[in-house]
């Protein structure tokens, strides 16, 4: 017996217009900096958060809370705190209860600094599952959305646009990384020595975007080949998860995680790597595990 997905047609229609109000705020701030006010979340300068963050994280629970009463809500500033007793993910990411998981601006410091990769995510988790993802950049008028089982889109066209290039080695792959806040040797340092050692392979290029939301759209869209990163969160790579795996390509943990008895991209596990569509599958399959043999375990909480 085939169990009918259901249908998630309101839930992106909402998710798509709380996520272009939000962008309108951000693209105002974005070309406002001067009156931005930054707070530093933890020691260092690394990881920054504005009132923009803060107050469009608001707005958008508000949109979805009086649209989905029953639903859960997580976000990265934790506004939902103050309506809902869930703050983390993790504790809640196998039952039943739909979670809307969101990053209010997705590339901080991008926004902070006016680099155009910034992105508001939203999306809708079941059983630990993303179901809906949208990934909208305000300031580069790029929308990409999904919803599970039915493909990946990019302002409204499907992604990745074809041809599809071979990907027959990490030699000819681009591929993003990003470092992360956290400045520590034992976190530094094995992230530092796996840029060694995939650069050195050789692979063509490597990029970091500041987003973690926004690499793995670019991947899904075919203009990356491959992304790696060790401290993402949940609400980083949620909605971009199911964008990516609807684009046909692949998202997995740094190590597979089995959930009865399949693999599953595991979004509270803090690590990613990904690989776009190509048009063999064993050339992604073979180089994310191409990747993954050059990465050292860097451990973080668990979302
Ligand atoms: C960012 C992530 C990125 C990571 C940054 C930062 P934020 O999210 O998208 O992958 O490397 O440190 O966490 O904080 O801008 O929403």
């Amino acid at each position: 017996m085939t169990t009918q997905t259901p249908d998630y047609a309101p839930h992106l229609a909402s998710a798509l217009s709380i996520a272009r109000t939000a962008g309108a705020t951000i693209h105002t701030a974005f070309h406002n900096r001067t009156s931005l006010h930054i707070d530093l979340k933890n020691a260092n300068d690394a990881d920054l958060v504005t009132q923009v963050d803060r107050n469009v994280e608001a707005a958008i629970f508000s949109h979805l809370r009086a649209q989905f009463p029953s639903h859960r809500f997580v976000g990265e500033e934790g506004t939902a705190a103050a309506g809902d007793a869930h703050t983390g993910l993790g504790d809640h990411a196998e039952d039943d209860t739909p979670t809307w998981v969101v990053d209010p601006v997705d590339g901080t410091t991008n926004f902070v600094h006016g680099f155009p990769f910034v992105a508001v995510s939203i999306a809708l988790v079941v059983r630990g599952i993303p179901v809906v993802g949208v990934v909208h950049n305000p300031v580069m008028n790029e929308t990409f959305h999904a919803v599970i089982g039915q493909g990946a889109f990019l302002n409204d066209v499907p992604i990745p646009t074809p041809p599809l290039r071979p990907l027959a080695s990490l030699a000819s792959a681009l591929i993003a990384t990003e470092y992360g806040s956290d400045r520590g040797e034992e976190i530094l340092g094995p992230k530092v020595h796996a840029l060694h050692d995939i650069v050195s392979s050789p692979a063509r290029g490597v990029r970091s975007l500041g987003s973690a939301a926004l690499t793995m759209c670019y991947v899904a869209r075919g203009a990356l080949d491959a992304y790696w990163e060790a401290g993402v969160h949940a609400w980083d790579v949620a909605a971009a998860a199911v964008i990516l795996t609807e684009a046909g390509g692949l998202v997995a943990n740094w190590k597979d995680v089995n959930a009865g008895g399949a693999v599953k991209y595991d979004l509270c596990a803090r690590n990613v790597v990904c690989v776009r569509k190509t048009p063999e599958g064993a050339q992604a399959r073979s180089i994310l595990e191409g990747i993954r043999g050059k990465l050292t375990p860097v451990e973080y909480t668990r979302d």
